[in-house]
C-alpha cells in the first residue's frame, strides 16, 4: 500500500511539472491554481477531461521539456523535484536514468489510479483529490 502510493506520487510529479510555475515547489505545496494550469495543458481537446492518449502525450511532452542534454533520458540531476526515492520506483529496470517508456507506463498506472470511477478519463476534480491523498500521505 504504502509503496504503491508512492509510486503513484512520482507519477503524479511528472504531471504538476507540466506547469512551469510550479517547478520550484513540492507536489505538497501545489495550488489547485498549478493543478487546473497542468491540467488545461494536458487536456488538448478541451473537453475538460483527460483521457489516456492525452495523459501519455503530456508525459512524452513533459519528458522532452526535462531532457536538458537531449540524449533521449531523464537522469537525477534533471528532475530537481524528484526524491531519489521516487526516482528509483520510477526507473524499473534500474539502470540509474528515466526511459521515455518508463515515464510513459508511469503515467498510464497513474491514471488508472486517478480515473477512480473508471469511466476512461480523468476530470479536474479526480486529479485534485488524488493530489490530495498524496499531501495527506506524506
Ligand atoms: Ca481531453
Ligand atoms: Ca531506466
Ligand atoms: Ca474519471
Amino acid at each position: 500500500m504504502r509503496s504503491s502510493l508512492a509510486l503513484a506520487g512520482a507519477a503524479l510529479s511528472a504531471l504538476l511539472l507540466a506547469a512551469p510555475v510550479a517547478a520550484q515547489q513540492q507536489a505538497a505545496t501545489v495550488t489547485d491554481e498549478q493543478l487546473r494550469q497542468s491540467f488545461n495543458a494536458a487536456d488538448v481537446n478541451r473537453d475538460g477531461a483527460i483521457d489516456i492518449d492525452e495523459a501519455v502525450a503530456d508525459a512524452i511532452l513533459v519528458f522532452g521539456r526535462f531532457d536538458a542534454n537531449r540524449d533521449g533520458f531523464l537522469v537525477l540531476s534533471e528532475l530537481p523535484r524528484h526524491s531519489p526515492d521516487r526516482f528509483r520506483r520510477a526507473d524499473r529496470d534500474g539502470d540509474g536514468k528515466l526511459s521515455v517508456g518508463e515515464v510513459a507506463a508511469d503515467r498510464v498506472y497513474e491514471f488508472f489510479l486517478i480515473d477512480t470511477n473508471r469511466n476512461g478519463v480523468m476530470t479536474f476534480e479526480e486529479v485534485r483529490a488524488y493530489a490530495a491523498t498524496l499531501r495527506t500521505a506524506r
